[in-house]
């Protein structure tokens, strides 16, 4: 009797809703990527305990900027840089171990140290494996030849292994660092099947696997039960969590602009399902909007200037991929119903490279779009559509002076405050802060 009293009261005590304790803040791309994560990211990350990763893999490139020093990040969260924190790579990651190893040896000659000593690694995370990658460029080749349209990749094997990941013969963190002669076999099989698929592709099997068994002895100390990992960090002591998105909204494989898209959920569900994180301890999402736009790859881009002003952006904010090192398109800032949808997803906006604008005489804004002299109700899911929307825009006056040395709001010119609080007006969310450089200076907090 006694021992049921004391069972139904542990019953009764889970039946009381607790609050979450550590909710985690999250940092997220409403573009089409490269609008500055990486340093929003860095920022944060100064006071962060942890800092995760939860989608995407190397084809991400968040560049952060510390006392003249540029660092890369592909696969590292960029809060590896504060030595306090612990870095986290979750589960809905897919990784490539000589990418990761690579980047990490590049930025240790920069000064990054001791990051094996605070990065921990989902065992659930999936494996990009260099015939994945092979297969991103071939499957590319094959894009071109048929349709004529390519989808512009990285290259780096993201579609691939998340496509091994959801017809479950993938291979994850956890079957590496096991029996390595079971790894091997699975290994064959599914190097095997992409070889059936794709004859052509030449895959170096034995070589491969030799360097993976390295690989295997240099990630095992830092693999962990990521959900169990995750819990404990939630609802343990309290704790500062940053999450940082890879890609963006217009990226994301549901609601972006596909088939031009990534291949992961890049909005906020992705932190949920990429690291096993409660929808109720998701905490703030800080959305980074570019004061312009740029897109790389190929797709429907609407504001796009393929014109002077779209070169003076590309040449002044030196857009290049940092992964591939690609010219990225440029355009204007655009209120397009799904940018405005993603948009009020975001408790905060940081709003970037403003300085890039500082020489432009009036800066341009989408503000709707119309089909056949129709205006669009929504974002229209089918690209033919988009590829034909005429967009309206509205002309705001430019400043011709440079931002770049300020501080503070109030010392912004009066016209660069009003760009600010048009974008605030349309967005419906309140900017944070303002990028007027790439160091970690250049950041002026509205509030
Ligand atoms: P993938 O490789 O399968 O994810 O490519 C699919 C689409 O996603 C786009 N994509 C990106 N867009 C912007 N930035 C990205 N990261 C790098 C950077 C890109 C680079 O920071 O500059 O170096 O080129 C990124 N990663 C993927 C991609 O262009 C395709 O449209
Ligand atoms: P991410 O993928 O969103 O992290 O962005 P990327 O690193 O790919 O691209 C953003 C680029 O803009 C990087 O080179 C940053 O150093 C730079 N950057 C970020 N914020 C600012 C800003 O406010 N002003 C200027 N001039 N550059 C910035
Ligand atoms: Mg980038």
């Amino acid at each position: 009797q006694q021992q049921k009293q004391c069972y139904l009261g542990q019953v009764e005590s889970l039946r009381i809703p607790k609050e979450p304790r550590n909710k985690v803040t999250v940092v997220l791309g409403a573009q089409w990527g490269d609008e500055g994560k990486g340093k929003v990211v860095d920022l944060l990350a100064l006071d962060a305990d942890l800092v995760c990763r939860c989608q995407g893999g190397n084809n991400a490139g968040h560049t952060v900027v510390v006392d003249s020093v540029e660092y890369d990040f592909h696969l590292l969260p960029s809060g590896v840089l504060n030595k306090k924190a612990v870095s986290f790579i979750g589960n809905g990651v897919v990784i490539h171990l000589p990418g990761l190893f690579e980047e990490a040896e590049k930025n240790l000659q920069k000064g990054l140290q001791g990051w094996e000593k605070r990065l921990k690694i989902s065992d659930r995370a999936h494996i990009v494996f260099n015939f994945h990658q092979a297969v991103d460029g071939i499957q590319e080749q094959q894009r071109q030849l048929q349709a004529g349209k390519n989808l512009g990749t990285t290259k780096k094997g993201i579609g691939p292994a998340y496509s091994s990941k959801a017809a479950r013969n993938g291979l994850r963190v956890c079957d590496l660092v096991s029996d390595f002669t079971v790894f091997e076999e699975k290994f064959r099989v599914l190097a095997g099947h992409f070889l059936t698929m794709y004859p052509n592709l030449s895959v170096d099997i034995d070589n491969e696997l030799q360097q993976l068994k390295v690989y295997a002895e240099r990630l095992r100390p830092l693999v962990t039960d990521g959900v169990y990992f995750m819990h404990k960090a939630l609802t343990g002591p309290s704790k500062k969590i940053l999450v940082e998105g890879a890609n963006a909204a217009l990226l994301d494989i549901d609601f972006g602009t596909y088939p031009f898209v990534t291949s992961s959920n890049c909005t906020a569900g992705g932190v949920c399902t990429g690291l096993g994180v409660p929808p109720s301890y998701v905490g703030r999402v800080y959305g980074v909007v570019k004061a312009y736009t740029t897109r790389v790859g190929v797709g429907a881009f609407p504001t796009e200037q393929d014109n002077e002003v779209g070169n003076l952006l590309q040449s002044r904010g030196r857009e290049f991929g940092v992964t591939t090192g690609r010219r990225r398109r440029c355009g204007s800032v655009s209120s397009c119903p799904s940018f405005w949808m993603c948009s009020i997803l975001y408790a905060f906006i940081a709003l970037t490279k403003l300085d890039i604008l500082d020489t432009l005489p009036e800066i341009k804004v989408g503000v709707s779009y119309t089909v056949d002299d129709e205006p669009l109700p929504s974002f229209p899911a089918n690209m033919d559509v988009l590829m034909r929307v005429s967009v309206k825009y509205e002309t705001l006056p430019g400043w011709r002076c440079s931002t770049e040395d300020v501080r503070c709001f109030e010392e912004l010119p009066s016209q660069a405050q009003s760009y600010i609080r048009f974008i605030e007006d349309f967005l419906q969310v309140p900017v944070k802060w303002v990028g007027v450089g790439k160091s970690r200076e250049s950041m002026i907090k509205l509030f």
